[in-house]
């Protein structure tokens, strides 16, 4: 593709010291990454110190999440993008669905995860802005309806130089942790039902820039004929990433 593509590991809530130690092992002697490819891993809060000590430089680290307040303050349990930042974080994933529902409690708002976007941003971090339908949402014809009800707000907060630091990844709901993949097409469909939403409510240049991964049960077997698409830009990768077989769709790029 005419972008560099981008292939994000969301580890989520796994992993423990020595289990990472032997992963990181895996992947620093995995070869080498090709140059059409940026890589990073997205690891727990506590897990951080460890890759950036430990994870080959090839690899950019980042959080899966970060607090929506821009100042430190009284807010306690809350990491803050600037101290993300600080670390040596270069990636943040916001408004993953899983965050986005809540596990059970109250789940986090469009305008939030907009809103925390901008604050990582101007942290100096680079986001991968996680959207997507939920299956009853695709089943009513509803997908790219979703997903412009959650770039609308981002489109609010955003200036066009905050663009070059965002990748949208568009991760439909039912095909996470399920086994379930949207098949190249459908992944097609939507990637460029997004870039022209972008197109027409941003600006026809950021939307050409733009990196849009796929997520939700990306994986070695299936990354090829995914990333053979040409408005997908890369992959959000869960299960996977936690695995070898990471390794299989960094090298699946065309
Ligand atoms: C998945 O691969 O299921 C993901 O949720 C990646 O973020």
């Amino acid at each position: 593709g005419e972008r560099t593509y981008l292939i994000g590991g969301n580890w989520k809530c796994n992993g423990t010291l020595a289990e990472n130690e032997a992963l990181i092992s895996t992947f620093n002697e995995a070869g080498p990454i090709p140059d059409n490819v940026e890589v990073a891993i997205c690891c727990t809060y506590v897990h951080l110190p460890q890759l950036l000590a430990t994870l080959r430089e090839d690899i950019a680290v980042g959080a899966q999440d970060c607090a929506v307040y821009e100042k430190p303050g009284a807010y306690t349990g809350e990491v803050s993008a600037a101290q993300l930042k600080d670390l040596g974080c270069v990636w943040v994933i916001i408004g993953h669905s899983e965050r986005r529902e809540g596990f059970g409690m109250a789940g986090e708002p469009a305008e939030l995860c907009a809103k925390k976007c901008k604050v990582a941003v101007d942290a100096g971090l680079k986001v991968m802005f996680a959207i997507g339908e939920k299956k009853e949402e695709r089943e009513a014809g509803t997908t790219m309806a979703v997903c412009a009800s959650q770039l609308e707000p981002l489109a609010k907060v955003l200036t066009a130089a905050d663009w070059d630091n965002i990748a949208i990844a568009y991760e439909p709901v039912w095909a996470i942790g399920t086994g379930l993949t949207a098949t190249p097409e459908m992944a097609q469909e939507t990637h460029e039902a997004i870039r022209k939403w972008v197109a027409d409510n941003v600006g026809a240049d950021i939307a050409k820039k733009l990196r849009i991964q796929y997520g939700g049960s990306m994986k070695g077997a299936n990354a090829q004929e995914l990333l053979a698409q040409p408005d997908i830009d890369g992959g959000l990768i869960g299960g996977a990433s936690l695995q070898a077989d990471f390794f299989n769709v960094v090298n699946g790029v065309p």
